[in-house]
């Protein structure tokens, strides 16, 4: 007999919980998502856990079945997400991953609060998981859990995935703590990164600056294998095709391009209000083109659809100052009755209204600074259903590295920049055919589902040593 205790169950640990909070229906409800959607089946049938934060202060660490799933809180309060999130998490890890594009800060109460999250996430992995099961832990605000978990059991198998990047060791030996990062890293046997070079840059600083010996593919630290590779994430294609296909969310589309005035093309952005992505030097770059290309006037929209996030960091609050500085300018120097160049959408909108904007767009323009992978790419080429529409990609963008059939750009280099956006803009149908197949082609092959099973596979298949 199968026994809920004699099998392997799922324990994922992340920051945030796979759920939101309802204020009309006054319930928690399953907050959609890749991640979510490649998990939900697996964990539904181990039964397992999954361990985060639900995202507001203070709380009990009690246990949310929402839709099949068994979540656990871990609760923090307001001094830690200050501390903790907006400070360590946000303040100093995410900008110092990103190239230090903006200076990390370092402070002692930061980390000491880090720590302590840090540890209620494990213990929290403890009170849960035993060691017949598989524990996989997410992403650069629990780098330390691993080790964490690995002092409660042992011979857990562990894994962890790094969302973002993970820089070169000449960027990351400034945080006083890197030994202490490091070590927590190391308490898992299975580490997963979005692309290579992340892959090599942690081995290379675990073997500086914490005493691991051997390549990536098998560290050694503590008289443990550790295998660090890169697989890059991905997401549920077949749900981005099934969704742009659907006769409701083409006439969304439709609706924005009538709302724009019918322009002859439509080019889109879509992030995270955040300073690695880049839209100041986007809306440089269109500037450049409408100057030098007056034929484009009238005829070329911008929409940028900005997500708030983070808003109380400082750096996020200057951000936003400058691209709505930005958009203004651009409007208010070209902007003719009946056309405005940039549609400027500062709020998230409904998924299936994204999923129309993506459809109609003839240019879709992703020019990060440095991103781990970036999905929007890879959802823009997924709806493309007829293999039109041109994708302009940063080549700091983790997804580069698969998807070279975009036209891949230095985004600090504002007259490519403008060239690739001109290049689109006036790009050859056959041409777009001919790129838009080949990325559909890669998205379709290597999506989320198998993403999540290689992660599992290869955490569970440890080697003993
Ligand atoms: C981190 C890493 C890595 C955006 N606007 C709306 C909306 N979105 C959705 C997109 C996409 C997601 O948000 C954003 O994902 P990204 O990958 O582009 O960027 P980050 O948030 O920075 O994610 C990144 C990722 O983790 C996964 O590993 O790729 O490099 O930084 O799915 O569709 N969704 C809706 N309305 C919006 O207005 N509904």
């Amino acid at each position: 007999m199968t026994t809920r205790s004699s099998r392997a169950r799922l324990v994922v640990a992340a920051n945030r919980l796979p759920v939101r909070w309802d204020p009309d229906d006054r319930r928690w409800v399953s907050s959609p998502g890749g991640l979510v959607s490649a998990l939900a089946p697996i964990l539904r049938e181990s039964e397992g856990v999954w361990i985060g934060w639900n995202g507001t202060a203070g709380g009990e660490a009690e246990r949310l079945e929402v839709d099949g799933i068994d979540n656990l809180v871990v609760p923090l309060d307001e001094q830690e997400i200050e501390d903790h999130y907006d400070g360590f998490c946000n303040g100093t890890i995410w900008p110092l991953y990103h190239d230090a594009i903006r200076p990390p800060e370092f402070h002692r109460h930061w980390w000491r609060s880090h720590v302590a999250v840090n540890q209620r996430f494990a213990d929290s992995v403890a009170e849960v998981a035993s060691e017949k099961d598989i524990v996989w832990i997410h992403d650069y605000q629990l780098q330390l859990v691993p080790a964490m978990v690995r002092e409660h059991l042992p011979r857990a198998r562990i894994g962890f995935f790094l969302h973002i990047p993970f820089p070169p060791p000449e960027i990351f030996e400034r945080i006083p703590w890197r030994r202490q990062i490091l070590q927590g890293l190391l308490g898992a046997d299975y580490l997963g990164f979005q692309t290579r070079r992340a892959a090599l840059n942690f081995a290379a600083a675990a073997r500086e600056f914490a005493g691991a010996t051997g390549p990536a593919s098998s560290l050694r630290h503590d008289d443990r294998e550790i295998r660090a590779e890169p697989v890059p994430i991905a997401i549920d294609t077949a749900h981005y095709a099934t969704t742009a296909a659907d006769p409701e969310v083409r006439k969304l589309g439709a609706d924005l391009r009538r709302d724009l005035g019918d322009p002859e093309t439509i080019v889109l952005g879509v992030d995270r209000l955040d300073y690695t992505k880049g839209i100041d030097l986007r809306l440089r770059a269109l500037e450049q083109v409408l100057d030098t290309h007056p034929q484009f006037l009238g005829k070329v929209s911008f929409v940028q659809i900005a997500v708030p996030s983070r808003e109380d960091v400082d750096e996020y609050q200057e951000i936003r100052r400058q691209v709505e500085e930005m958009v203004g300018r651009v409007n208010g120097r070209f902007a003719e009755a009946g056309w405005i160049p940039v549609h400027y959408v500062y709020r998230s909108v409904p998924f299936e209204e994204l999923i129309g904007a993506y459809s109609t767009a003839d240019v879709m323009l992703v020019t990060p600074l440095r991103d781990g992978m970036n999905l929007v790419a890879k959802e823009y080429v997924a709806t493309r259903l007829e293999d039109t529409g041109v994708l302009v990609l940063s080549e700091f963008a983790g997804a580069a590295e698969q998807l070279q059939e975009a036209l891949i750009v230095n985004p600090y280099d504002l007259d490519a920049l403008s060239d690739a956006l001109a290049r689109a803009v006036t790009m050859p149908p056959d041409e777009q055919r001919e790129r838009m197949r080949r990325l559909r082609r890669k998205v379709a092959r290597w999506d989320v589902h198998k993403w999540a099973q290689h992660n599992l596979d290869a955490i569970a298949s440890r080697r003993e040593s």
